[in-house]
């Protein structure tokens, strides 16, 4: 049965005369965190955007982006009792909507967003009833009978790319039928798997332009330790894996897609040539898993002498990379990379569904700090029934990385994420925006929180013990603002805030 908003939906759809071509507005929400949360807030030029907002163009559709985070990221206010935002009120968004919107795409990265989704969508609805609405992104694929019952008239599910392109082409020409669009929800609409393109070229490269970049790189901050103008690129996408903790294998289906070298290093290189880009935050979740791929990409980035410094920030399976790999990319300006151990415990692991050959990783460890690649281990700390005999083995895994000179470590309590094998809606949270990695909820939070400043003070320790000259760069580093780290970067953001707050300084 087809529901009244659905009837509505349709009629205003194919009344639309079929030669007008629909502008897209694509809207980026603020970043949503828990009031003085460093775990949560950290800046990040939106790639899932940019990379839709570039095919949608290249196809020549109309399509602009209302940066609700770039547009004022430094501008801080409250939500409610616990949540606060950087960037743009949901007045300010909606300001800037401009004149009567066809269709209007909103992403939704994680559950942080999701009463600020909602609550933005029904305002533009009340305010511009006859746009269309649809929303995009891990979260919103995942709950999309919540977005479609509050507001959204379609939501995509998983890649965005083709599904949009699909949607603007059936409201722009009548081309196609709905009901033959992959990947695309609908009241009353069960949505069909999209085939996903297994030639990741074809979906073009990410319209940075679109973002109000300047905002961004004054910002000196980001989820890599960029120190100049900075991109994010994606050279591949999906995993093979399958860790019960995250959402990937789902939505994207274990399937592992490329780019091809040279059109990895033709989208470096255009940005490097019209925006002056010098460091490239390439964010796959699983750089690296045919190593004739990476080495293609180091090899082509050498052969046309890009003058780049490379970030792997996601969590590199290091089991994918070898000593040849490594080299190669350190010579193509790789100089920071993270690796995900998750876990000292072999047991935990297993209950993670994550393998890990620990020999494999230290070598690795080892090569990486011969080459001068500076290197963040991300740890899980929390999951499952984990007991003190499985933490007492990430405490001594934390401390053996430090020493073989793992630069820094980050470390995240579990948090179950829907889509995500291991959630479930035990535990005690009561909203999404529960869903992060300051669990407070969590009965055991106190206990994990205080296990975690255990082991971060073992890291720092062990680093002043081991590497003083290190500790010494990086204390200079947050002085300079010149980082090599994420944790300098995390640093200075609170010496900076403390300062702020003492009327010492006006950096913002
Ligand atoms: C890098 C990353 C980050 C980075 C920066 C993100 C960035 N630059 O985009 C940082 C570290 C900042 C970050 C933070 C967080 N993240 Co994050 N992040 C990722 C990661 C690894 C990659 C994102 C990415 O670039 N993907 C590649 C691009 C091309 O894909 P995409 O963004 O998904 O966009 C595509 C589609 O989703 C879709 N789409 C997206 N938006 C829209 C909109 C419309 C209208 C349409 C039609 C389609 C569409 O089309 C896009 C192109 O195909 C993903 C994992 C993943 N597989 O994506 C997790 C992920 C999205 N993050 C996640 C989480 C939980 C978080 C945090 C809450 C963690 C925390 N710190 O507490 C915070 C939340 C930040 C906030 N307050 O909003 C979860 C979300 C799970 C869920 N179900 O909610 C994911 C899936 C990881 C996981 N553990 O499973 N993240
Ligand atoms: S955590 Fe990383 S390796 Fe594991 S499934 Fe997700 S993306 Fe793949």
């Amino acid at each position: 049965m087809v529901s009244t908003t659905s009837m509505a939906r349709t009629e205003t759809i194919e009344g639309r005369p079929s030669s007008e071509s629909p502008k897209v507005n694509l809207i980026n929400l603020p970043i949503i965190h828990l009031t003085g949360d460093p775990y949560g807030s950290i800046p990040f030029i939106h790639a899932g955007l940019a990379y839709l907002a570039g095919y949608l163009r290249s196809n020549g559709i109309d399509v602009s982006i209302i940066d609700g985070y770039g547009l004022d990221p430094a501008r801080e206010y409250r939500i409610d009792d616990s949540l606060s935002a950087f960037g743009l009120t949901e007045d300010e968004i909606i300001a800037r909507i401009p004149g009567s919107p066809t269709l209007i795409g909103i992403t939704v990265h994680s559950g942080m967003s999701h009463s600020f989704a909602m609550r933005l969508a029904q305002r533009i609805k009340d305010r511009f009833p006859a746009c269309i609405l649809i929303a995009g992104g891990h979260h919103a694929s995942v709950l999309y009978q919540d977005f479609l019952d509050n507001g959204f008239d379609y939501v995509c599910i998983g890649e965005g790319e083709q599904p949009l392109l699909g949607l603007v082409q059936y409201l722009q020409k009548g081309e196609g039928q709905l009901e033959h669009i992959d990947g695309l929800a609908w009241q009353g609409h069960e949505p069909t798997p999209q085939v996903f393109e297994k030639d990741l070229d074809k979906l073009g490269f990410a319209a940075l332009d679109l973002f109000p970049l300047e905002q961004y790189w004054a910002l000196r901050m980001s989820h890599a330790p960029v120190r100049g103008p900075y991109m994010v690129l994606t050279a591949s996408r999906g995993c093979p894996y399958a860790c019960r903790f995250c959402t990937t294998p789902a939505l994207l289906r274990r399937q592992w897609r490329k780019r091809s070298p040279g059109h990895v290093a033709d989208e470096i290189e255009n940005a490097v040539k019209t925006l002056g880009i010098e460091d490239v935050i390439i964010q796959d979740e699983a750089f690296g898993v045919i190593r004739e791929n990476a080495l293609g990409i180091a090899h082509e980035i050498q052969r046309r002498q890009l003058p780049i410094r490379l970030f792997l920030p996601s969590g590199v399976k290091i089991e994918r990379l070898d000593e040849e790999v490594l080299t190669e990319l350190r010579k193509a300006g790789l100089v920071h990379m993270c690796l995900a151990p998750e876990s000292g415990s072999a047991r935990v692991l297993k209950k993670m569904n994550k393998p890990l050959d620990f020999d494999y990783m230290f070598k690795m460890v080892a090569c990486a700090r011969r080459l001068g690649i500076r290197m963040s281990a991300f740890f899980v700390l929390g999951f499952e029934d984990e007991d003190d005999a499985d933490r007492a083995q990430t405490e001594a895994l934390v401390a053996k990385l430090t020493r073989m000179g793992v630069d820094e470590v980050s470390l995240f309590i579990w948090t179950p994420l829907p889509g995500a094998d291991a959630f479930t809606r035990e535990g005690g949270w009561t909203r999404y925006e529960d869903l992060n990695w300051t669990p407070t909820w969590r009965k055991d939070y106190p206990e994990l929180s205080r296990f975690r400043n255990r082991l971060y003070r073992k890291w720092a320790m062990t680093k002043i013990l081991f590497y003083p000259l290190d500790s010494l760069r990086l204390a200079l580093h947050v002085l300079t603002g010149r980082y090599e780290l994420k944790s300098e970067m995390a640093l200075r953001r609170v010496l900076i805030h403390r300062l702020r707050k003492l009327g010492l300084c006006k950096v913002r």
